[in-house]
């Protein structure tokens, strides 16, 4: 079921947990600002969630309140993932689901990363 992204931040949602390492996860990279893995479910060949260390529900909440070095240091770390997993020459996604109508259902933001095959035009 799609989240509010306008609730506070849940300590006990399912990705807070995976940075904690309490529950596991198949981790692909991660630094100073993010943590990165495969997904449960992947849509696609390569399906990778990037996700910030900091405390932030959705989209809405990390460009508005995420500091400017930890914006910074997210963005960077999923270019290098994209790069790291030859993504560059044959393309990828990014997405971010936000709150209800975007269809979010863990209320940590994170960014879906997509490859492996042509995606089409767009995924709904
Ligand atoms: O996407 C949430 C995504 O999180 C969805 O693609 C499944 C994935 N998921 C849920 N639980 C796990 C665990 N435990 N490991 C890896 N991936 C997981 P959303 O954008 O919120 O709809």
């Amino acid at each position: 079921m799609a989240i509010d992204a306008n609730k506070p931040y849940d300590d006990e949602n399912i990705f807070a947990k995976i940075l904690r390492g309490e529950i596991p996860s198949k981790k692909v990279y991660e630094d100073e600002w993010a943590y990165a893995f495969h997904d449960i479910a992947p849509q696609a060949p390569l399906h990778i969630l990037v996700i910030p260390k900091g405390r932030y529900v959705s989209w809405n909440d990390f460009s508005a309140s995420a500091s400017s070095e930890e914006i910074a240091g997210f963005v960077r770390a999923v270019g290098k993932i994209a790069r790291d997993h030859d993504l560059v020459e044959p393309g990828y996604r990014l997405l971010a689901n936000v709150g209800e109508n975007g269809g979010q259902e863990v209320p940590h933001f994170h960014i879906h990363l997509f490859g492996g095959k042509p995606l089409g035009r767009m995924i709904s």
